[in-house]
């Protein structure tokens, strides 16, 4: 192990630096060389003051989530954070890159924060299912307040050195590049001062205010109840910040500890730690090399300026990449550059950017009508329409145009590539970058590696995601790719059970109280029962519905009834349509079901769904599928996923319910099932 932590005294200055790539987690390494380096500093009487500064890329980025879970050695947390707080000697965190959880609780220890105006300093700790259980919760409202820590907290979100130097996070700004000069001048400035050791745990000023406002807290958990539904974590960080305010410090960081311990033992952190890694596992291509290079990507061609074609623009506008937008008329041209400046605009009527923000992206983009216009693209992504001929037609006049070793990228969402790369010359360049709608807002990428896709290409195409702050996930060519063909059993299951007798609200129920945010019928009636039926010759339940002028919200309800409000209520109209569909297919009516048995019927087909994907090698692993499905259709991250989920209930309990559904088990899923193994523990 190389030397985690590095001592050195300059005029009476202490400097502790820790060295732990990649990103000096708070392993059980780091708690040594801090707990040695402390040690240390106390006993010099040359030193004076103590700055701790980090090497690489960032400052401490929290505890060592891979440790979790795991027997702990080396000194814990506590012990480390007693010494810098017990000492006698000012403490100043030199912070740059980002300072999270366990590591601006270890800022927040030290007497004082100094950091580069680009670092980033937080408590993302409810990402993991967790709360800050190194004094976050005690120590952040001391310096912040009641309601800013609520809203930090339960959110999560970096912030900024600049404004965390508003809000006191951080007690000044260091030149960029100059940080350790800054961080020692600071301190000798602190020796020179000299006066008491102010310790934030001693801070009253910011809590007291708020003592006995409990009604503080049940407004807030009531403000903020959808979007922390189903998640134990946020319960537990208000009631941990509300200890702030009303008891003792020592009190309150007992009640920190065990109201961390119940999130730590719970389903959801470790569904939400697992996930945590399986996001980064996506761009983990086993057969490619990791150190395989990568084609520059320095400017970008999109076909098709519709929904999705300027949604993919955006991405690449936003991350400053020059785009050549091509249309097939003036008119689409136009409305296309209008929707873009259009959402530009919403956002920074929201203060999410600047006017000159907008204007800066809206001149990255070049209009166009012809395709020569993408002779100097480096990558050209293809979104028009899903039929094949017009994607062969594209890509064959690209090929003839596109520069040599340009990359010829297809968003179909289930079309085969390996077939509309046999329009092309350059099968080797032609790669799926499937997006979801709304592309610029769906952080889920799909990259299909077609049979003759070159590993740069796969390997550009992961730092594109990287670039454009996507999450990639490797299909190989088959119909749907990941996401879409896993759940797709759910939407079918759901059109059949409604038939037995479970109305669509008792199913749109139980799939919302599951934790998706919507049921499969309210979802239909949202998008437009037109839509969803389109393209099917045979009688459908859909059909029947839009038969009668019924095409959801939008148009005189569907499997709802809305009033003027959008208010829905179920249909007695939709009821009588079913029960006839339900007759036409032969469906015998066997009443209501349970809430668990609905769950079974809509995702355990899913589940089976992703065991076959996996055994026929179109993902690479169970996370990926988790990743697609949770990115791609808000599946609850606090279940993990479908795979997740399934180990969760059990595989021989999946196989099982299966079975009593008339289904096949997949066989990957019967053998794991019998062998008593899991997609996800390992
Ligand atoms: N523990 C272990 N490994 C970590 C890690 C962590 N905390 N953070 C990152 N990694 C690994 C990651 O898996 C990847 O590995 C590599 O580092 C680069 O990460 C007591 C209980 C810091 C903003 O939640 O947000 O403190 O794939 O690809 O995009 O109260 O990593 O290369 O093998 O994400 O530049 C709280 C989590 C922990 C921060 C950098 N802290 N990390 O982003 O790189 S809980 C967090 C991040 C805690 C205390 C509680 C990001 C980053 P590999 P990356 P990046």
């Amino acid at each position: 192990m190389s030397q985690v932590g590095t001592t050195e005294v300059i005029d009476g200055i202490g400097i502790l630096t820790i060295d732990y790539p990649p990103v000096n987690a708070l392993s059980a390494h780091t708690r040594k060389a801090l707990d040695e380096g402390f040690r240390q500093f106390a006993a010099d009487d040359s030193v004076k003051a103590i700055v701790l500064i980090c090497a690489g890329r960032t400052f401490i980025a929290g505890a060592d989530i891979s440790e979790f879970g795991k027997p702990s050695s080396g000194p814990n947390l506590q012990e480390v954070f007693d010494i810098i707080e017990g000492g006698s000697k000012p403490v100043v965190a030199a912070i740059h890159g980002t300072a999270l959880g366990g590591g601006y609780e270890l800022a927040l220890i030290c007497h004082y924060r100094i950091a580069v105006p680009s670092a980033k300093v937080g408590l993302p700790e409810v990402a993991l299912g967790l709360l800050p259980g190194a004094g976050g919760t005690q120590r952040l409202p001391r310096i912040v307040g009641i309601p800013a820590a609520l809203d930090l907290i339960t959110g999560g979100a970096p912030v900024g050195a600049r404004k965390a130097l508003e809000l006191g996070m951080i007690d000044a700004l260091a030149d960029e590049g100059k940080l350790r000069e800054d961080a020692i001048a600071f301190a000798r400035k602190l020796v020179a001062e000299g006066g008491p050791l102010l310790r934030v745990r001693d801070r009253q000023d910011k809590v007291e205010p708020y003592r006995g406002q409990s009604e503080l807290y049940a407004d807030y958990l009531k403000k903020n109840a959808r979007a922390f539904r189903g998640f134990k974590a946020p319960f537990n960080i208000v009631k941990a910040i509300e200890a702030a305010a009303e008891l003792p410090f020592d009190q309150g960081m007992a009640r920190e500890r065990e109201l961390f311990g119940e999130l730590m033992t719970s389903t959801e952190s470790a569904a939400q730690r697992y996930y945590f890694f399986a996001e980064r596992e996506g761009a983990k291509v086993p057969d490619l090399a990791r150190d395989t290079a990568a084609l520059p990507v320095k400017a970008v061609g999109v076909i098709g300026a519709g929904t999705m074609g300027g949604g993919i623009a955006m991405n690449f506008l936003n991350a400053g990449i020059p785009v050549t937008l091509v249309e097939m008329n003036q008119a689409a041209l136009d409305r296309g550059l209008g929707v873009i400046r259009k959402n530009y605009e919403n956002s920074a009527a929201k203060g999410r950017m600047t006017t000159e923000q907008v204007e800066q992206r809206m001149a990255l983009i070049t209009p166009a009508l012809e395709l020569d216009a993408l002779k100097d693209a480096d990558l050209v992504i293809e979104a028009v329409f899903e039929e094949m001929g017009i994607k062969k037609d594209v890509f064959a006049r690209l090929d003839a145009v596109a520069k040599p070793g340009a990359i010829l990228a297809s968003n179909t969402s289930f079309l085969d590539l390996d077939d509309i790369a046999s329009a092309t010359a350059r099968p080797e360049s032609v790669v799926g970058l499937h997006f979801f709608s709304p592309a610029n807002v769906m952080r889920l990428l799909e990259i299909v590696r077609g049979a003759r896709t070159s590993d740069a290409v796969l390997a550009t195409g992961l730092r594109i995601a990287k670039t454009i702050a996507k999450v990639p996930v490797v299909s190989r060519v088959g119909p749907g790719f990941i996401a879409n063909r896993v759940m797709s059993p759910r939407s079918r299951a759901a059109t059949e059970l409604v038939l037995e007798g479970p109305s669509p609200q008792d199913i749109d129920k139980a799939l919302y109280d599951y934790g998706f945010a919507m049921g499969p019928f309210a979802m239909s009636d949202l998008v437009g029962l037109d839509v969803i039926g389109r393209g099917s010759n045979e009688r459908t339940l859909q059909g029947d519905l839009v038969k009668l002028g019924r095409l959801g919200q939008k148009q005189n309800g569907g499997f709802y009834d809305y009033d003027d409000k959008r208010q829905s209520s179920p249909s007695p109209v939709a009821a009588q349509v079913i029960a006839d569909f339900a007759k036409f297919k032969g469906v015998e009516n066997k009443g209501p079901q349970s809430a668990e048995q609905i769950v079974a019927r809509l995702l355990f087909p899913v589940v089976n769904e992703g065991a076959r994907v996996l055994e026929e090698g179109i993902a690479i692993r169970a996370s990926d599928i988790d990743v697609a499905c949770i990115l791609g259709y808000n599946w609850p991250v606090y279940t993990g996923g479908p795979m997740f989920w399934a180990d969760t209930v059990g595989l021989p309990k999946i196989v099982e319910g299966l079975k009593a559904m008339g289904i096949e088990p997949a066989r990957l899923l019967a053998e794991k099932a019998a062998a008593g193994g899991t997609f996800t523990r390992g």
